[in-house]
């Protein structure tokens, strides 16, 4: 009996030593957590990501998160909610968990902007075409011939600019929609059956756009006629002649097959495709300061990350589409000459739409002339 006793007095005293300790290692992590979760170099790479969020871990409360995007599995938006998905787990070890949803899955594009509107979905990758009637300051994307043709430059422009991060954003707010980012997903180019390399090439045309007043103004200056359909009808719409052009970045042409219905596509250089990483604003503004500043860091790490995937992504469209042999596309890239034929008469529309010209569309000129002034000393014209 004492000898039980004494056996079970040590083991009492192990677990209590081993708790104590426990209770110690845990307390210190947590603190140096808290001091290093903010500091510069957790937001910086994934090795310090994945050390910050050891120490954070424990302060986040399980929950889910839904990411809309509008592409599917592989594309750039998808893989994009993927990796955020994967920094997320890793920085709250497992404690939020963001789910990727691919375009489909929640309704066409401007459903899919619905939901962020109206709460029912927290995350989304949106492109401001599709909200051109809503925010119509959104449209500035389309303009042809107004962002630098480099995507560099022109991601540069849209990772630092105060008149679309600040401006632009708090005119999306007014519709419970956050843009926390705006990137490029590459450089927009043509397909087309007539192979385009003038603006005169575009006379009789009907081409395919999203929501937006701008857009139908500028292809109506071209000489063409519009269409706004889902980008999900326009293989179908192609194909049967529906429509018979459309514009998207060389990843897109080549992952949605759009070039094996269209006999030429020309690379035109006229502006490049943005995207946003929004979140609902109501949602957003319900999370605790830590919860936002972990999606703002990741946000904002992203940037460069996305940048990198897209230009391979595009590389490797443009190189399939040529090497394809089953379904041959002419390819045009546009001289100097010809784009300054475009930009003769794309530069006009810029003008009709910063002093409201374009019917349907308010415009704050303000915000255009600040955005102007941002692309023109990174393209340093
Ligand atoms: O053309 C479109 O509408 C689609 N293009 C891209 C590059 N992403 C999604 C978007 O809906």
């Amino acid at each position: 009996m004492i000898i039980f006793n004494k056996k079970y007095l040590i083991m009492l005293l192990s677990i209590l030593t081993l708790s104590f300790l426990l209770v110690a290692c845990g307390g210190g992590d947590e603190e140096e957590g808290t001091d290093e979760g903010t500091t510069e170099e957790d937001t910086g790479t994934e090795d310090s990501d994945s050390e910050g969020s050891e120490d954070t871990a424990a302060d986040f409360e399980e929950q889910e998160w839904r990411f809309i995007t509008e592409e599917y599995q592989g594309e750039v938006q998808y893989v994009y909610a993927e990796e955020f998905a994967k920094r997320i787990d890793e920085k709250t070890d497992g404690a939020i968990t963001v789910t990727p949803y691919e375009f489909g899955a929640l309704g066409s594009e401007e459903d899919q902007a619905q939901l962020i509107i109206q709460g029912g979905a927290e995350l989304a990758i949106m492109s401001p075409g599709f909200t051109g009637g809503q925010v119509p300051d959104g449209q500035i994307f389309s303009l042809h011939y107004f962002f630098p043709a480099d995507p560099a430059e022109t991601q540069e422009v849209l990772t630092n600019s105060e008149a679309l991060n600040t401006d632009l954003r708090a005119k999306y707010e007014e519709h419970n929609i956050s843009p926390l980012a705006y990137w490029t997903e590459g450089s927009m180019m043509w397909t087309s059956n007539v192979g385009i390399e003038s603006p005169s090439d575009w006379e009789g045309l009907n081409q395919r756009v999203q929501a937006s007043p701008l857009m139908q103004q500028t292809y109506d200056a071209y000489g063409a006629t519009v269409q706004n359909i889902s980008w999900g009808e326009l293989y179908t719409a192609l194909e049967r002649g529906t429509v018979d052009a459309q514009e998207n970045p060389a990843f897109f042409i080549y992952s949605a097959d759009f070039y094996q219905v269209q006999d030429a596509l020309t690379i035109s250089n006229h502006n490049n495709y943005v995207a946003m990483t929004t979140v609902s604003t109501s949602w957003y503004e319900g999370l605790n300061e830590q919860e936002q500043q972990l999606i703002d860091e990741t946000v904002e790490e992203m940037q460069d990350w996305i940048f990198e995937e897209q230009e391979r992504q595009n590389q490797e469209g443009i190189e399939a589409i040529e090497n394809d042999e089953e379904y041959p596309t002419e390819i045009i890239e546009l001289t100097e000459d010809q784009i300054a034929e475009f930009k003769a008469v794309a530069e006009p529309v810029h003008e009709q739409y910063r002093n409201n010209e374009i019917t349907e569309s308010e415009i704050d000129s303000d915000l255009y002339d600040k955005l102007e002034s941002e692309i023109e000393e990174v393209s340093g014209e």
